[in-house]
């Protein structure tokens, strides 16, 4: 098998039920698997609600690690209409030239930097980096805060080992308040500054609500951009012949972007409770419990794509869900599809071939399944194009 690779390990269970069980901290979860079921309970936020108490529509639940409740992702219509109204705008920036211009500086400069080494771990000297990087102009903060943020690791929430870490997320949320301070006492035009001064339903946002955007904008776009870096340069590894297609065709690129966030599926799950006694999949499904929408199994489901397990660079007929269905779609899509449309662009233009060193799989422990996510670790050696 390829390093790259992916293994589905749902198809058994979509194909003969449609759900899988797992024990979370004795918070047990159904797991829709099926793409059909996971966009119905998606749209259907009446049953399967997203604004339950904070942090257990994750999983792992993080209600023991946060009260602060995460905008828009952990509100229900018709308020969460009411909070997009005022963030997407913001988080649509990255469609503007400029945005894309410093992205692009950005992406050339590190992977020059890469270009320059014998060996590069990829995880934490190359994604990690560009991540940090690249969110200080989703955030239109100074490019040296990046340093602070790379400090922090891959996940805000968990450490090696460590699946929920409450140490750490206290970084992260002393560091979130002093940042809101900072910009009562100082406003500039960084997004802490602009949701202060927002209104939602004719009242400005209080400073808990800000800080529950912005633990979101910090945990939502960390792990879910590092593993797409990082498994499109393990890809890039085994396939040479696509960089130098990309390179002769760049107009397949956007597809590629596509093709590649639905196989790779950087966000394997996401839970919602439930408010009222139904069933999924012909199984009953109590009040109080909960569901997740696995948007990696409805990524490989059969029933709706040709070669699910392949990635076929430009696949035309693409409805995959890697971002999510309905209201509550990334917010963040705009930012992470531009990273990877430039990432890409930029390395079919400078690098030849990538070798892989040493590499060491990152499984998720889903009871159940297994699934491989990316990687703990990947060191590779970048040879450029002459
Ligand atoms: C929502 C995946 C990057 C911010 C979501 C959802 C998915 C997802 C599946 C839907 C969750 C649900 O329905 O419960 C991804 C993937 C990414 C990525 C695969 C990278 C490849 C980002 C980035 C940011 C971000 C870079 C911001 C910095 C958000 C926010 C929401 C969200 C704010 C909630 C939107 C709402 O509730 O209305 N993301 N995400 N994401 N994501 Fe992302
Ligand atoms: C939450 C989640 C957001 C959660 C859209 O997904 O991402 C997870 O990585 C975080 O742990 O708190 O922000």
């Amino acid at each position: 098998m390829k390093r790259s690779e992916l293994p589905d390990p749902f198809e058994q269970a979509r194909v003969e039920t449609g759900f899988g069980e797992m024990n979370d901290q004795n918070d047990p979860v159904t797991m829709l698997l099926r793409l059909k079921d996971v966009r119905k309970t998606a749209h259907n936020w009446k049953t399967f609600q997203s604004g339950a108490e904070p942090g257990r529509i994750v999983v792992p639940s993080e209600v023991n690690i946060r009260d602060t409740r995460q905008i828009p992702f952990e509100v229900d219509p018709p308020m969460h209409g009411e909070y997009r109204k005022v963030v997407e705008p913001w988080f649509k920036r990255p469609l503007e030239e400029a945005y894309q211009a410093k992205l692009k500086q950005q992406i050339n400069d590190i992977v020059d930097e890469v270009l320059a080494k014998d060996s590069v771990e990829v995880v934490s000297d190359f994604s990690l980096k560009l991540q940090s990087r690249a969110l200080t102009l989703l955030l239109n903060t100074p490019y040296e805060e990046s340093d602070v943020w790379i400090g922090w690791g891959t996940h805000v929430f968990r450490s090696e080992g460590v699946a929920l870490d409450g140490d750490k997320a206290n970084i992260l949320y002393d560091y979130i308040d002093a940042e809101i301070d900072r910009a009562i006492e100082n406003p500039t035009n960084d997004l802490y500054s602009v949701l202060l001064n927002s209104e939602v339903n004719g009242k400005k946002l209080t400073k808990e609500e800000v800080k529950g955007v912005m633990i979101l904008t910090f945990a939502g776009g960390r792990d879910t951009v590092i593993n797409a870096v990082t498994n499109s340069i393990a890809y890039f590894a085994d396939h040479p012949e696509s960089l130098s297609r990309l390179q002769q065709a760049p107009e397949i690129t956007g597809k590629a972007v596509e093709e590649l966030i639905r196989y790779f599926s950087p966000l394997t799950h996401m839970g919602r409770v439930v408010t009222e006694d139904t069933q999924v999949c012909e199984h009953a499904a109590k009040a109080d419990s909960r569901v997740s929408l696995c948007w990696a199994s409805a990524n490989r489901d059969g029933n709706v794509f040709d070669k699910p397990n392949e990635v076929v660079l430009d696949r035309k007929v693409n409805p995959h869900v890697a971002f999510g269905f309905s209201h509550h779609n990334c917010l963040g899509a705009t930012h992470a599809r531009q990273i990877m449309h430039i990432l890409l662009t930029t390395l079919a233009q400078k690098v030849k071939s990538i070798e892989i060193l040493d590499a060491k799989d990152n499984v998720e422990d889903l009871d159940q399944f297994q699934r491989k996510v990316g990687f703990d670790s990947l060191t590779v050696k970048f040879n450029p194009s002459i």
